[in-house]
């Protein structure tokens, strides 16, 4: 009796859905910062166990778009509400409101709706249970569970609950896989979420990275150099001068600590080139969003 079935982590941003994720497939998959809208595409995660396997959509933070790329993350949330077996709505007990729009859709959704309250190491137990009570109120969730993704607490619990869910059936994917998305898109992630931590203002929320390349060479083995050449797109070209920073040196730094995560991801020795180019208002740009695969 195989079990396995679609869940989509829905919630405000930086309530820890890509903590949480990354929690239940035991890698460090998704990119987690402490910003904002680090996600920005639905990221599927996939947990192998004995007698299940659970593929995860980890998505982006629900908030009200102010440009076109905002709007495109927002359609990824929607598609997290087509076809999924369960939704899981992540909160954390520091967070005031939950988006009015995300609680009308989950109340409105045939797919049925379990809650999970992050970051309970953060608080006391009288906080956690007048919180637990208030999601009662606002959702009425078929479960409410207190958890600590980044500790690890109540995860496994969770994945229990989950399970319960679940229809009977074949796995979707291979048992060893952990995604249906690339390295070469986890390679972008993993630069992208070293600007998101390397630079302030609006900066992490101007680029987009793109692998130009990624390459072995021909007669690869274990332990040859995986060349890997990215660029990093911003809005302006003012920002260029800032990514790069005085003789090149806050570049230099992100793409050093990027290679890093990129060789311990790969477990394999990087060469990273780094190239930063100026794409106007891409934010905006219907064609542009087209090309980076947002639209
Ligand atoms: N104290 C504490 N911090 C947590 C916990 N889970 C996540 N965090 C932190 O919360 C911040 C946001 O985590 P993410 O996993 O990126 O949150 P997210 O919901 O995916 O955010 P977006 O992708 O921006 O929507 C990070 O700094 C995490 O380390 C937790 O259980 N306890
Ligand atoms: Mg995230």
């Amino acid at each position: 009796m195989f079990k396995a079935g679609w869940v989509s982590i829905v919630g405000n941003p930086n309530v820890g859905k890509s903590t949480l994720v990354n929690a239940f497939i035991g890698e460090k998959l998704s990119i987690v910062t402490h910003k904002p809208q680090t996600t920005r595409r639905l990221i599927t995660a996939i947990a192998n166990g004995s007698g299940y396997q659970i593929v995860f959509s980890d998505t982006p933070g629900v908030i009200k778009p102010h440009y076109k790329m905002q709007e495109a993350m927002m359609k990824f949330v929607g598609e997290a509400f087509e076809d999924a077996d369960l939704i899981l709505l992540l909160t954390d007990v520091t967070e005031s409101e939950i988006q009015p729009g995300l609680i009308s859709r989950l109340k409105k959704t045939k797919i049925p709706v379990i809650a999970a309250l992050n970051k309970i190491d953060l608080e006391n137990q009288e906080t956690v249970t007048k919180k637990i009570a208030e999601l009662e109120t606002l959702l009425n969730p078929k479960e409410i569970i207190p958890i600590s993704a980044l500790h690890g607490f109540g995860v496994e619990a969770l994945k229990r609950i989950i399970l319960n869910y679940l229809p009977e059936g074949e796995p979707y994917f291979d048992t060893e896989q952990l995604s249906n998305l690339s390295e070469r898109f986890f390679a972008a992630e993993i630069l992208r979420e070293q600007i998101m931590l390397h630079y302030k203002q609006e900066i992490p929320y101007s680029v987009e990275v793109v692998i130009e390349e990624f390459k072995e060479s021909p007669e690869f083995s274990k332990k040859d150099i995986i060349h890997i050449r990215a660029v990093i797109y911003v809005n302006r070209q003012s920002q260029k001068g800032i990514l790069i920073g005085k003789g090149g040196i806050a570049l230099k730094r992100t793409a050093t600590e990027a290679r890093k995560n990129l060789e311990k991801w790969l477990d394999n020795k990087v060469f990273l080139e780094v190239f930063v180019k100026v794409k106007k208002d891409w934010r905006e740009d219907e064609r542009q969003l087209k090309n980076f695969g947002y639209l």
